[in-house]
């Protein structure tokens, strides 16, 4: 059966309003790509799949939770719709609205939302507004101004966008007949925690498919969560996990202690490490979606975490493409070459 988009294909397990009018690009369904060659690099005596959440139609994991966002507010004839993002909430957030008719306004930090996610939003028609501030700024700034004027807030704050969210967490018990030992993700903002573990506790109380213990790995320069507090000037290479107060937090820490996991803090190098490890493999991913797997590598290499025999499930959350800046920043520029064999031969084979 073709992929219908995720509401129609779990409708009935999201908690959805009655007048909730769909939108969708059927979104979902994404691959799950086992990994042998990476479950051997870290150790081997596991199995190991990549989610990739980068196939979704606007590039991101965003698209599952929007679709739910938008298709309420459309239920209730909204006609504008607001965000702050790092850049992947933008762009599905604009790509959603246009689809209904809405108009769309982002709000992003000034200079730190990668090329492909801007111009993504300002393809599907948003409204792009800078802040010269930091993703948590224009959070607040949304809120307020969707309490005072008619202009509904699809952050993940709107409940609505972590029905959608737990989507993916069904999918992965479909796929694999029950719920990984071990889940991993990058963590941000928190909402898609908080969705996959919501959605992996609902479908072990409706089909007994079991509870993995969740791995939330954030940048060590944005880590409130293991912090313990809030983060005012959050850095990090992966600019869509630059969050320092991220609004799911509470729910995040209780993803992590009710599945008898944890949330850790990766640097900078270790994300890019794992990005060309992944590209590797054949899936090439942006940093922010390399967290999750950079935090298990470490994890497994320190002892702190032993495999043997368990399925590990890792979501990569967003599409290589949507960055390209970071890897053409430290490239060696392609060599170029006369329009001659000899060239060619002496360049490949010396
Ligand atoms: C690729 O787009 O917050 O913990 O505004 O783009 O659910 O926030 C993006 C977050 C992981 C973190 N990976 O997810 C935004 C935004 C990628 C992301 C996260 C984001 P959450």
């Amino acid at each position: 059966m073709p992929n219908p988009g995720v509401l129609a294909r779990y409708q009935g397990l999201l908690n959805l309003p009655e007048y909730t009018r769909p939108v969708t690009l059927l979104e979902g369904d994404t691959p799950l790509i086992p990994v042998p060659r990476l479950a051997e690099d870290l150790g081997g005596g596991f199995d190991l799949l990549v989610k990739f959440e980068g196939l979704n139609p606007t590039g991101s994991f965003k698209d599952r939770g929007m679709t739910a966002a938008i298709s309420e507010a459309a239920g209730r004839g909204v006609s504008t719709v607001i965000c702050a993002s790092t850049g992947n909430t933008a762009a599905s957030a604009a790509a959603y609205a246009s689809r209904a008719g809405m108009r769309s306004v982002v709000l992003i930090p000034q200079g730190k939302v990668a090329a492909g996610k801007l111009a993504g939003a300002v393809a599907y028609g948003a409204q792009v507004l800078q802040v010269l501030g930091s993703f948590d700024d224009a959070l607040s700034m949304v809120v307020s101004i969707s309490q005072k004027h008619p202009i509904a807030l699809v952050n993940s704050l709107n409940p609505y966008r972590l029905e959608g969210q737990k989507t993916g967490a069904f999918e992965i018990c479909d796929v694999l007949g029950s719920a990984p030992d071990w889940f991993c993700l990058p963590v941000g903002n928190a909402g898609n925690i908080t969705s996959y573990w919501m959605g992996f506790q609902q479908y072990h109380a409706l089909k007994g498919t079991g509870l993995p213990h969740i791995l939330g790995v954030q940048a060590e320069g944005s880590a409130p969560l293991v912090l313990g507090h809030p983060v005012d000037h959050p850095e990090t290479v992966a600019t869509a996990i630059r969050i320092g107060r991220p609004a799911r937090g509470e729910q995040a820490l209780q993803a992590a202690e009710e599945s008898t996991g944890r949330i850790i803090a990766v640097s900078d190098d270790e994300i890019l490490s794992m990005q060309r490890q992944l590209a590797a493999n054949g899936i090439w991913v942006e940093p922010a979606s390399a967290a999750g797997l950079a935090g298990l590598a470490r994890q497994v290499r320190s002892g702190a975490l032993n495999l043997r025999g368990k399925r590990v499930v890792a979501v990569c959350t967003g599409h290589g493409l949507k960055d390209p800046d970071i890897i053409t920043r430290t490239m060696r520029v392609p060599q170029v070459l006369p329009p001659e064999l000899e060239a060619l031969e002496s360049a490949i084979i010396g």
